[in-house]
């Protein structure tokens, strides 16, 4: 219990000190831009508000300028469905439905390296896309 608020504690104060640190976003055109978003559309991501690792995810999101449907995984159905998808507990977690196949993507810097080469200065998001991990 001591533990748990001791935890949210910290994580809301990296919050507030993240707020006054400037993210550089990413520069792409309007077309580009599209592309992400549409192809955005079949992301979620399952987080805690006060998860340092989430918060990092969560920048990176939005210095790739990406919009993904993000999930509180605190709480029910999101929760649930995590656990069942994904096979445990642990935020921050990418879904990726590329539509015959759903992705589970746990680790933030996996998914962060991910959303780099998918979507990342050196991308091309109008082209199709495979991905390099970086345990291959
Ligand atoms: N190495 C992982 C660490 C993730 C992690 O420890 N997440 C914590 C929250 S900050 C978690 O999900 N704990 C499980 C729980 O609280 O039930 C990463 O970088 O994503």
């Amino acid at each position: 219990m001591l533990l748990k608020l001791l935890r949210n504690g910290l994580g809301n104060l990296v919050i507030l000190i993240s707020f006054f640190i400037p993210i550089k976003k990413i520069k792409r055109s309007d077309e580009d831009q599209k592309c992400v978003n549409d192809t955005t559309n079949e992301m979620s991501l399952y987080q805690f508000h006060a998860c340092p690792f989430c918060l990092k995810t969560r920048r990176a999101l939005k210095k790739l300028k990406i919009q993904v449907q993000v999930r509180d995984a605190l709480k029910n159905p999101h929760r649930a469905d995590l656990l069942a998808g994904g096979g445990k507990i642990k935020v921050p977690c990418l879904r990726i439905d590329s539509g015959d196949e759903i992705t589970w993507m746990y680790e933030s810097n996996d998914i962060i390296n991910y959303l780099e080469q998918r979507f990342g200065e050196e991308s091309t998001p109008c082209n199709k896309f495979n991905y390099q991990s970086s345990t291959d």
